[in-house]
């Protein structure tokens, strides 16, 4: 009796997802599909967070004033975002503070782009190209996700995302039209950050153990390969106007696919830096849990201030 409730209850969940009418937190789900939710989100929110340090390693080297200003409002954004997406999250039932937990302790992932270092100011302008481009591709999309504030939050981020990938793309414009030093850079910095980005949209789908659900719930709307070829195509046009090549000797336009044809990614690399053993997972790990041990004074002090104001406003009403 109670095993065809849930049945009939997962028939008319999975009808509302065919037919594009979004999940709010309070309808009911399968448990499975707000594990999915939460794991993605959450991960999605810790990259954004430790995405954050790369980047933040150049702003006091920026070249000039105007690069300083543009680049710390990037990584606020990406603060930001982290914040949204941690928000949404929490609406399925999981607190902040394990959320951080499970990433302090290695249980939840980030991206695993994070994990390489940011060596020239050129590197600087790649991820805003590349790193951005990547983000943008998967997440546009997203804003039709399965899941209300998840989608809700997408719009947004996806907006400042747009803004993050012009200014890294300016960055290295400048650069190509600059001395041979920095044409070299330039070129250096796209050759390091090709194929790290393109392992962004996660393994190839037939290794890809969650897509196939995640599709069929409307979490993902692409897969990952799909998303992945549109990347390609798009940069492969892109670099050309900057003058530079991507650092893939295969790349190659297919007219009967209608797609560029590219070499093949190093899957060991990837599986190697999503288990902790890419060049700065340890780095990484350690700074966010340095960061939250040093602002635990900051969290005590507002949840005193907030316990202080319920006091009051309840002998307000009394
Ligand atoms: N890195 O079966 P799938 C940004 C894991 S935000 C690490 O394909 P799924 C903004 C995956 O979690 C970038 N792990 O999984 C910014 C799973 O492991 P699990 C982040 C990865 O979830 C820019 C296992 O492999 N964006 O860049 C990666 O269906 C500049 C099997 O994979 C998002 O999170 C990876 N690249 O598809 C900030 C977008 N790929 O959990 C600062 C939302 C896969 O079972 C500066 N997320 N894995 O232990 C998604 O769209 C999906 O979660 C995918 C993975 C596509 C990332």
């Amino acid at each position: 009796m109670e095993k065809q409730a849930t049945i009939n209850l997962e028939q008319q969940f999975q009808d509302r997802v065919d037919q594009d009418i979004r999940i709010e937190p309070k309808d009911w789900m399968p448990d499975k599909y707000r594990q999915t939710l939460i794991r993605q989100i959450s991960q999605h929110a810790h990259s954004e967070i430790v995405g954050m340090l790369p980047e933040g390693n150049w702003i006091t080297r920026a070249p000039s004033l105007r690069r300083k200003a543009t680049l710390i409002a990037k990584v606020q954004d990406e603060a930001g975002h982290g914040l949204y997406l941690y928000s949404a999250a929490e609406t399925l039932g999981i607190s902040r503070a394990e959320m951080i937990d499970q990433l302090h302790t290695g249980k939840a992932k980030y991206s695993s782009i994070f994990n390489y270092p940011t060596l020239t100011w050129a590197d600087i302008g790649t991820i805003g190209w590349l790193v951005d481009g990547a983000a943008i591709m998967n997440q546009v999309p997203l804003c039709r996700t399965s899941y209300g504030p998840y989608a809700r939050a997408m719009v947004r981020i996806c907006k400042e995302e747009s803004f993050h990938q012009r200014q890294g793309f300016e960055i290295l414009l400048t650069l190509s039209r600059g001395s041979e030093a920095q044409k070299a850079m330039c070129q250096d910095a796209i050759n390091r950050w090709w194929w790290p980005s393109i392992m962004m949209f996660g393994p190839a789908d037939d290794a890809s153990p969650h897509t196939a659900q995640s599709m069929k719930w409307k979490i993902k709307r692409f897969t990952n390969d799909e998303l992945r070829q549109k990347f390609v195509d798009i940069c492969a046009d892109q670099v050309k106007i900057l003058g530079m090549e991507l650092p893939d000797p295969e790349l190659k336009w297919n007219a009967e696919r209608g797609h560029y044809d590219f070499g093949k990614i190093n899957w060991e690399e990837f599986w190697q830096v999503i288990s902790g053993n890419g060049p700065c997972n340890k780095e990484r790990i350690a700074a966010r849990v340095k960061a939250h041990e040093e602002g635990a004074w900051v969290r005590e002090a507002a949840t005193a201030f907030a316990t202080k104001r319920a006091q009051k406003q309840s002998a307000a009403v009394a």
